[in-house]
């Protein structure tokens, strides 16, 4: 971590069963990874001051913090500590970062609305939103690199780990098959495979950066792997249902876009109910995946519910 005033490590503390209070996990999660992303970039003014102000610009534009919020939950579920945490959840949020500044660019999605806010590239220009991206992606793994080795997992394999998520498997492999899918009326496998890594693989990828931070064991990794990948699905899934059932100002981003780029869904293939029953089914199969780390994962099982149930 770059210099902070040391203080103890801090854990969640454990909540009376059944009161598990989300909305303060979230927002202390939140509040601890803006101020680690503020000291991990270079400021605003330092030049070229263009390229951190719009590095920063979408950073801090009001996401939702939620894959650092599983990085954090999921170390908490392994006896892990926040600060051992934050560089992995900073990393996983400027990779997720990145990716909205290229997907919204006119030769991607064309989005001019994100978090909220115009995009990046209707702000600086698609040139810079170009390198803000290129930037941001560099940054995670200049984070990740400053991560502490943990009982297992040495420095070299927390990279390795964000690095195959993000990359030409995965991340990467999944924004490939979107683009290539869209007007083309896809099967539910084929879906599947775009949803497996657009989306879940960086969710499911978070929660395994959060276990190697508290050095967890296989089991433990085992069971946030599947839970990330459940969990990453079903996100998608709702985002689906989200484009066709939400405005953009609840969004925060253009509604519709799915329909109007011909994109295959869950709602456009299977309709809106069964997709309703496919994020439940799927979160279900996400809490089953947490049983083997007992009551110190009740915040990744929050989480879960949360996501199935959000709104935006
Ligand atoms: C590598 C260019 C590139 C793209 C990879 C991630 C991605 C593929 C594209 C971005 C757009 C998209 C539909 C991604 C799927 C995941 C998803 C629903 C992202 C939105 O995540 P939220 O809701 O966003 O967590 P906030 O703004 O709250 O952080």
């Amino acid at each position: 971590m770059p210099s902070r005033k040391s203080s103890p490590k801090s854990q969640a503390r454990p909540a009376p069963a059944g009161s598990f209070d989300l909305e303060t996990f979230l927002r202390n999660g939140a509040e601890a990874v803006n101020a680690a992303l503020d000291l991990f970039l270079p400021k605003p003014t330092v030049r070229p001051a263009t390229i951190h102000k719009a590095m920063r610009y979408s950073l801090f534009a009001g996401g939702k913090r939620i894959r650092p919020s599983l990085v954090i939950a999921s170390a908490e579920a392994c006896g892990g500590f926040v600060e051992d945490a934050l560089p992995a959840a900073c990393a996983v949020e400027c990779i997720h970062t990145y990716s909205l500044i290229h997907d919204d660019l006119p030769a991607m999605d064309d989005d001019d609305f994100r978090r909220g806010k115009p995009t990046n590239h209707k702000v600086f220009g698609e040139g810079i939103a170009v390198l803000a991206g290129d930037a941001l992606l560099t940054s995670a793994f200049d984070i990740i690199a400053q991560a502490p080795a943990s009982a297992r997992y040495s420095v070299a394999m927390q990279v390795r780990e964000l690095a195959e998520a993000s990359g030409s498997l995965q991340l990467i492999a999944g924004q490939v098959a979107d683009l290539e899918g869209e007007g083309k009326k896809l099967t539910v496998p084929q879906l599947r495979y775009i949803h497996e890594r657009k989306t879940s693989a960086l969710l499911r990828c978070s929660a395994r950066l959060g276990g190697m931070s508290a050095g967890c064991t296989a089991a433990q990794l085992a069971a946030l792997s599947d839970f990330g990948y459940h969990v990453g699905l079903a996100f998608q899934v709702i985002d689906d249902i989200l484009d066709v059932t939400q405005t953009s100002e609840k969004l925060g981003k253009t509604a519709g876009k799915d329909v109007e780029a011909e994109k295959a869904t869950y709602p456009s293939i299977v309709g809106l109910e069964k997709s309703r029953r496919i994020a439940q089914q799927l979160t279900a199969r996400a809490f089953a995946a947490l049983k083997p780390l007992g009551k110190r994962a009740e915040a990744l099982n929050a989480i879960a519910e949360f996501l199935l149930k959000r709104d935006r």
